[in-house]
């Protein structure tokens, strides 16, 4: 059975929630984060960044969370909750699907890496455009969302597996004011009825219980 190594309040809650919405099978293997926040030197046995999400499926020891996302879909799920090449919301599954990591989380990082690493960083150069470029992601995503039901289109998908938890578990670590993004506000307030949503955060959440 397909292990995750699952570290708490972390982005691997997106592996736990996409087993959930596809009804299949896991393993649940839980890492408490160390007083200072950090993954513990053990999630490297694991893997060598030791860093979650990790997966285990036989052989193959899987991180990142959005390869780990189209593995389990493709080897596991039949294709459920992907969109196929030739359908019309492909180009918008694809981009929101790899814009969750490799654009939006790269953004509210680093903002709040600086916050935290630079006592009165308001004042710092560049600090001013940093933050616009914050609220350019937001409005963008705002903007997408109140012309689309989900990411990729009218249907949920494993794009908004990807897209959730910078809104969500993201905000137990730096604020963030959703007040002027109500189609995002409205759109997360969807998801979280959602009866796998809920199981998942049950377990796997940011108030689930710790390892
Ligand atoms: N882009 C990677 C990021 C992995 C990552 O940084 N995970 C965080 C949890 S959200 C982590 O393990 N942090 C532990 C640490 O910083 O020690 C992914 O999407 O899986």
């Amino acid at each position: 059975m397909l292990t995750i190594y699952h570290l708490s309040i972390s982005r691997s809650e997106r592996i736990v929630w996409l087993m959930e919405e596809l009804g299949l099978p896991y393993h649940l293997e839980t890492f408490a984060r160390t007083p200072a926040i950090f993954a513990p030197e053990s999630l490297k046995q694991v893997h060598p960044l030791g860093r979650a999400p990790v997966i285990r499926d036989g052989d193959v020891v899987l991180a990142e969370s959005g390869a780990i996302v189209e593995y389990i879909i493709a080897r596991h799920g039949g294709g459920r909750l992907a969109v196929a090449p030739d359908a019309a919301d492909f180009p918008r599954y694809l981009y929101w699907l790899h814009y969750a990591e490799g654009s939006l989380m790269l953004q509210l990082l680093r903002e709040w890496t600086v916050e935290r690493m630079l006592p009165g960083a308001d004042a710092a150069p560049g600090m001013a455009r940093l933050r616009e470029t914050t609220r350019q992601h937001l409005a963008m995503v705002d903007a997408h969302l109140a012309q689309f039901r989900h990411f990729a289109g009218a249907d949920f998908t494993a794009a908004d597996v990807m897209m959730v938890f910078p809104f969500t578990t993201v905000l137990r670590f730096r604020t963030l004011d959703l007040g002027p993004y109500p189609a995002l506000v409205d759109y997360l307030g969807r998801i979280a009825e959602r009866p796998a949503y809920r199981r998942a955060m049950a377990l796997a959440g940011p108030d689930a219980p710790a390892a």
